[in-house]
């Protein structure tokens, strides 16, 4: 009922508690309770005796009613859970999707206690991020399930591109980087049976609207959010419609016509190829060029004796970086 409300609202003419109730068959009272509602969340919705209401403006916080006006997608973002404050977004996704939960089923929260990135490590989701996991169901094998982080940040860098203008770049396997630093992750995590993909939750958390001061000394030097780098307020809404809008069609050329042009387009994005690194990955520790990645979304590193190894999982450091 209140989504009603807030579509007869959205017209943006002035309607009376009278006629809304009238067209939505509720009481006045029952119109008035859902006007406070709205406004707790964050509508400003001005109120004039005998007038009635006109919605002034809108949060930007991306609730359901939020993301889902004007969003172009049709399947990605079509079902969007929001909360507060959760231990992992991942966690709720990964059991609504044990749960059947549909592709494209989004989880949003506004701070996370326990995020998570690759090989148990933190995610510091102080509120002012964007933290959301999606429920993803294609049918692949287990081994494709590497190009998705893949495909995931061509789709981010190209929304991010678009809200702020910045150039970001992606820095393999998974990072999302602006001006040398990380403003962005994604953790892919599946369930699969031998040959088939049951599903894949993907997460990714962006530093938004965070300030430098929020994040820790030792973040301090390696973190940014899109805030300090662009010099203005991000906003959420537009963004997460934004990267929905560019990895569903991403997703549909990948499952359309493979992942190869999409490769091109990651490597267009990508900091890492033709640079000196160093990979780490297992226990192994090894410099050298990153040559490319392959038709899997691998890294190739050509090493200092002129042989190249494969690198499916690791952590990528650019050389000049390194202190
Ligand atoms: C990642 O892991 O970069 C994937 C992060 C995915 C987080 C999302 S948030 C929504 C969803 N729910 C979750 O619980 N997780 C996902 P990884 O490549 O392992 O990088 C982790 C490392 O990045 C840490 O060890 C820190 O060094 C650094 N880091 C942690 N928080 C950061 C932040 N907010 N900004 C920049 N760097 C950060």
């Amino acid at each position: 009922m209140k989504e009603r409300i807030l579509r007869e609202l959205r017209q943006g003419l002035r309607v009376s508690g009278e006629e809304l109730g009238r067209n939505l068959g509720i009481s006045r009272a029952a119109v008035w309770k859902y006007i406070r509602e709205l406004r707790e969340q964050g509508y400003v919705i001005n109120s004039s005796p005998n007038k009635g209401y006109l919605l002034e403006a809108s949060p930007d916080i991306p609730i359901p009613e939020e993301v889902l006006e004007g969003l172009s997608t049709h399947v990605l973002g079509r079902t969007v859970i929001y909360r507060s404050k959760v231990a992992s977004t991942q966690d709720i996704a990964k059991s609504l999707a044990s749960e059947g939960g549909e592709e494209g089923t989004m989880v949003i929260a506004e701070a996370q206690t326990k995020g998570r990135g690759r090989m148990g490590r933190t995610w510091v989701s102080n509120p002012g991020g964007l933290y959301f996991s999606l429920i993803l169901r294609p049918e692949i094998e287990p081994s494709e399930a590497l190009k998705l982080p893949l495909i995931m940040g061509v789709g981010i860098a190209q929304a991010i591109n678009n809200v702020t203008g910045l150039n970001p770049r992606l820095k393999w396997p998974n990072d999302i980087m602006v001006a040398g630093k990380k403003v962005g992750g994604i953790l892919s995590e599946m369930s699969a049976e031998t040959d088939r993909v049951q599903y894949v939750v993907v997460g990714v958390g962006l530093n938004l609207n965070s300030r430098k001061e929020d994040f820790s000394q030792e973040l301090q030097d390696t973190a940014v959010s899109l805030m300090e780098a662009a010099g203005e307020y991000v906003s959420r809404v537009r963004l997460i419609q934004m990267i929905l809008y560019e990895l569903e069609e991403l997703y549909e050329v990948y499952k359309t016509s493979g992942f190869e042009s999409i490769r091109y387009r990651w490597k267009a994005f990508s900091n890492t190829i033709g640079r000196k690194v160093w990979v780490s990955s297992g226990t192994e520790q090894m410099e050298g060029e990153a040559l490319d990645i392959d038709q899997d979304g691998a890294l190739i590193l050509r090493k200092p004796d002129g042989t190249d190894q494969r690198i499916v999982a690791g952590d990528v450091s650019l050389r000049e970086d390194l202190p």
